[in-house]
């Protein structure tokens, strides 16, 4: 009897309380501590969409749904395993158990579509950390990028149009698409990372469904880190559409699948409330969160992935 092939998903991590904001931040900054302002502030945006975000949950319920799907076509064959980078349950916590549970093989796949060393890479450096920890290594299939998987552009497509049926009939049709990704700093594009591309290449893709003639690309949510971040920010590029005369937009974040704090606060919060001070009007969409048509998608990717074995 064949033991069952992991599927392990890879999420970002978020605190559980707010006494865990500060040990979270101080993981993210790869151990360095943040200063007491930065805490503070980090803090309070917890607090205010509510003390914690929705990530972890919608995250297990993502994995919960997968293994339903994949135990209804093959029962017994997958076992689904969800691993976080910044915090618990780590990576590193989830990679020993998925040993113990004498799976031998696993296919593991990042909740973000889009590829970049400091991103997706950062995930693999640990996964391959853990991995390489363990007496007797799993065997890996690890999904590097899917933007480009049609199942998903058609998903953000979706909820594009279903975005803009909720705009008042007289900014319906000439409301302006703006997708956003996470920045990142500048100095990955000295070592030619795909990630600027690749986010290009995805929005155009999803534009093309749409028959959009125009549609524009931003970053969000840049960290202070004191050097240069990819551009252009979104609370600036919402002024500089308002200056073209753009009365509505419906805001795309497309390099994230879920509600977390980059969309309640960053969108929702600081977004929303620049473009009401523009007197312009933001709709986001939906996220894929843990919908049955993202689960569509995973099944698809992992069909993929894995050949005629699922
Ligand atoms: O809801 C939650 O609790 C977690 C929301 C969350 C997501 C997320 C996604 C990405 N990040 C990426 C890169 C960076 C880099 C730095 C950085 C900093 C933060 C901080 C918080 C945070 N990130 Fe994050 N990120 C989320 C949350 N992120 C909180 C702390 C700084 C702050 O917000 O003021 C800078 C590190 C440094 O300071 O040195 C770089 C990337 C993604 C998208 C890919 C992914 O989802 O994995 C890239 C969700």
């Amino acid at each position: 009897h064949a033991p069952p092939t992991g599927i392990f998903l890879l999420a970002y991590g978020t605190p559980e309380s707010l006494d865990d904001v500060e040990p979270y931040f101080t993981h993210i900054r790869g151990g360095r501590t943040p200063s007491p302002e930065a805490v503070a502030n980090l803090r309070e945006r917890y607090r205010l969409v509510g003390g914690r975000t929705p990530l972890k949950d919608l995250t297990f319920a993502v994995a919960d749904r997968l293994q339903a799907r994949l135990d209804a076509q093959s029962p017994g064959r997958y076992r689904v395993y969800v691993g976080m980078k910044h915090w618990h349950p780590f990576i590193a916590e989830t990679v020993p158990r998925i040993a113990r549970d004498g799976v031998r093989e696993v296919v593991a796949l990042v909740l973000a579509p889009h590829y970049s060393r400091m991103s997706v890479g950062g995930y693999r450096k640990y996964l391959d950390e853990a991995n390489g920890a363990l007496p007797q290594p799993l065997q890996v299939t690890f999904i590097e990028r899917w933007h480009d998987d049609p199942g998903f552009r058609r998903l953000i497509a979706d909820r594009i149009t279903e975005a803009r049926v909720t705009l008042p009939p007289d900014l319906r049709n000439e409301a302006l698409v703006l997708f956003s990704a996470h920045s990142l700093p500048e100095r990955i594009l000295s070592w030619n990372d795909p990630y600027p591309d690749e986010l290009r290449e995805s929005a155009s893709g999803i534009a093309a469904l749409l028959g959009l003639t125009d549609w524009r690309l931003c970053y969000q949510s840049a960290g202070m880190t004191g050097e240069p971040w990819l551009g252009p920010d979104i609370l600036d590029y919402l002024e500089e559409l308002h200056n073209e005369g753009v009365r509505a937009v419906i805001s795309a974040p497309f390099g994230f699948v879920a509600d977390h704090l980059e969309v309640l606060w960053d969108i929702d919060h600081e977004a929303q409330e620049k473009a009401a001070e523009l007197g312009m009007t933001l709709r986001r969409i939906r996220m894929p969160n843990a919908d049955d048509e993202f689960v569509d998608v995973l099944v698809a990717l992992l069909r993929a992935a894995l050949g005629k074995r699922l």
